[in-house]
């Protein structure tokens, strides 16, 4: 590839809600540049972008691709990224390293979830934008309809450029309002013609919309608008160049990814009026001095080893050179720099600033690190990702995987930072947190086909907790007096339910005139202690008890602590099944924000899981609804509150206390803990 300068490059995320056609017009990009012969499909899996085996299975992209493609001295390096919420994290992670981002809108389906999703992180990030209505070809598409939805959603700044020659099976291609120019295209060509005549009823409006977008974006041009005066060519171009750089003005173009009808008129759109590294103002922090460099997505490939992909933010950099992670305070070794087209690498000698460049096998980096020619005092801030929000547990299927998985798992940290994976101490889960059940499933399937791990997905084990909601006193004696030296020990202990669930063991000595001896009393709590860590119901850690030691005997030789340890943990199991002991479950507070339209399905929903509404406040235009719920109920409320929400609802969840569970749940707890004895 040739090499470019910082203002002939331009970083383009593309960003959409799932489905809408990225990844297929990306191919078409990468054709009209001539870095393909030809057109790869999605449905048989060989475009540039989807090229890992779970894209290719699931035929969604599920990581983001970079695709350098030139284009008319200018490169383009496309990000593609997936449309599905659970990976989430890739389109952040490219939002980062673009400057510029194009919106695609399905023609026939109009706003989906996904086009507000993008329409407020780029709105967020202040980044200039295009929006595509691409799939013009699909029956039902209508360029009209979307554009009118769009101007009631976001506003005036919606300006589209151009709009389509016919719509569904017979678009064949696309008039500029602005430059007032048509174009047809056979997919392989493209020709100039005639505007139709039918059309000119259609344009004005649309022309109407432009100049207007145009009077927003400058005083005097509004003064002149309302005055009636008609812009200059070279006002109307000015004026849309500065409003899209400041993101005053979005352009909307059509098209067919698929067809390639409109794909290099928008690439056309991208170089003229998307920014460059140069002009585009990101601060990724404070530069106070340095040649950093910044080092944004990571790929785990154990056949290549690991590929970092990262962009150049100022100087420049060469294969070969020592860096310095500033992020980990660590050396880091630099090999050769390469492209990265999909899969493919492309050898590059240089990268200047703003461009996208790979490197194998960096020791010490992960996603977000900041790396830089010599010591810094600064890092760039860390980018920020979703909270996980479903967790699963993973079980190896052969027995003695589980260092294999947990070194899998670790190498698939670095590449994917909006996932979590650790071992739960107490109910000894491999426990994986994720952003959705397809996310956690991925991951899974990597650790298979890259780790050669084979394992299943269980509902985690919950930490149950056992206590007493009765008295009893219980006797306790352990008495071995044959043979040998003899053991001796004897107790009797009251049991009764503390109020306090924070609390495990509250130990009363009511002892008198020493019927058991002062120096066997600490053993005798001692065993206590021991004995509740599995409670008589179903094994799980007991709390909320008072035990008080109120009788006993001892014998003058025979007595030991050993003795009294094991008679306190007689008593104890004598006296726990006597004082009606009862499964305690964890509750949840849970903090579910959804827009107005969906808070009595989810209120309903959360009643059915056993869960009650503490209360109901607006918050951000939409509401905020705080409740509780048994964590029994609650593994999968990603995955529900998706469902009934089209995503739009999101929710934070935390532990509050224990609560008595109910029969139904105790009978089935308690027989699963026979199960596994
Ligand atoms: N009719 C029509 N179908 C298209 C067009 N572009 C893509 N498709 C089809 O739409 C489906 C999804 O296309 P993709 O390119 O995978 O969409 P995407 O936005 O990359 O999807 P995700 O990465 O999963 O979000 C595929 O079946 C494509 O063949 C188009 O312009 N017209
Ligand atoms: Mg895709």
């Amino acid at each position: 590839m040739k090499e470019y300068q910082t203002d002939k490059i331009r970083n383009v995320v593309l960003i959409g809600h799932g489905g809408s056609g990225k990844t297929t017009l990306a191919e078409a990009m990468l054709y009209n540049g001539k870095a393909v012969e030809r057109t790869g499909r999605v449905e048989e899996g060989t475009t540039v972008s989807d090229f890992d085996p779970e894209e290719i299975k699931r035929q969604i992209s599920i990581g983001a691709s970079v695709l350098p493609v030139e284009w008319k001295d200018n490169k383009i390096n496309i990000l593609d990224t997936p449309g599905y919420f659970d990976f989430m994290g890739e389109v952040v992670s490219s939002l980062r390293v673009a400057e510029g981002a194009v919106l695609l809108v399905d023609a026939a389906s109009g706003i989906e979830v996904g086009t507000e999703k993008g329409w407020e992180l780029t709105s967020e990030r202040n980044m200039p934008r295009i929006i595509l209505v691409n799939k013009m070809n699909r029956e039902n598409a209508d360029f009209f309809k979307v554009v009118e939805a769009l101007r009631e959603q976001f506003g005036v700044s919606i300006a589209p450029f151009q709009i389509p020659i016919g719509a569904g099976e017979t678009f064949k291609g696309i008039i500029n309002v602005v430059d007032m120019k048509a174009r047809e295209y056979s997919g392989k060509e493209y020709r100039d013609t005639e505007i139709p005549d039918e059309y000119s009823d259609r344009i004005e409006p649309i022309r109407e919309m432009v100049i207007e977008a145009v009077a927003e974006t400058d005083d005097e041009l509004m003064m002149k608008f309302f005055d009636g005066e008609a812009f200059t060519e070279e006002e109307i171009r000015e004026g849309l160049r500065k409003g899209v750089l400041s993101g005053k003005i979005v352009p909307v173009l059509c098209g067919a990814g698929d067809l390639n009808i409109g794909v290099e008129t928008l690439m056309d759109t991208i170089t003229a009026y998307l920014p460059s590294p140069k002009d585009g103002a990101k601060v990724y922090a404070q530069d106070k001095n340095g040649e950093p460099v910044e080092k944004e997505l990571t790929t785990a490939d154990p056949y290549v080893g690991k590929i970092s992909i990262f962009k150049v933010i100022t100087g420049s950099i060469t294969s070969d050179i020592p860096l310095f992670n500033a992020s980990k305070d660590e050396k880091e070794k630099f090999g050769n720099i390469f492209y990265i087209r999909g899969k493919k690498q492309i050898g590059a000698e240089k990268a200047v600033a703003g461009d996208i460049v790979a490197v194998a096998k960096l020791q010490h980096t992960t996603t977000g690190d900041t790396l830089a020619e010599g010591k810094t005092d600064f890092v760039y801030s860390p980018i920020e990702f979703a909270e996980p929000s479903i967790s699963m547990a993973i079980v190896p299927k052969a027995k003695g995987d589980e260092e294999k998985i947990s070194g899998g798992l670790h190498r698939l940290l670095e590449e994917d930072p909006t996932f979590l994976a650790e071992k739960n101490s107490e109910t000894g889960d491999l426990l994986v947190s994720g952003q959705g059940e397809v996310h956690i499933e991925v991951i899974t399937r990597k650790l298979a086909s890259k780790f050669g791990v084979d394992v299943e997905l269980k509902d985690p084990r919950l930490p149950y907790r056992e206590t007493i909601r009765g008295t009893s006193k219980a006797e306790g004696k352990h008495k071995k007096q044959s043979g040998g030296r003899g053991q001796y020990g004897h107790v009797w202990i009251e049991f009764e339910p503390l109020n306090d669930l924070n609390t495990d063991l509250e130990f009363v000595d009511k002892i008198v005139g020493g019927v058991v001896p002062r120096q066997f009393i600490p053993a005798v709590e001692k065993g206590l202690r021991e004995a509740i860590k599995e409670g008589v119901l179903a094994g799980y850690p007991v709390v909320g008890i008072r035990a008080t030691l109120y009788d006993g005997s001892f014998h003058s030789v025979d007595s030991d602590e050993m003795s009294f340890k094991i008679a306190a943990n007689l008593s104890y199991k004598k006296g726990m099944n006597e004082a009606s002991p009862v499964l305690l479950e964890p509750i949840m507070r849970l903090e579910i924000v959804v827009p107005e339209d969906y808070m009595g399905d989810v209120i309903g929903d959360i009643n059915k899981k056993r869960g009650r509404i503490l209360g109901m406040e607006p918050k951000g235009g939409k509401q905020l609804i705080i409740a509780e719920a048994p964590l029994g109920e609650m593994f999968k409320y990603a995955t529900d509150l998706r469902s009934m929400t089209q995503a739009r609802g999101s929710f934070t969840m935390k532990f509050e206390r224990y609560e008595e569970a109910p029969p139904a749940i105790t009978e089935k707890v308690i027989a699963e803990s026979k199960e596994e004895d």
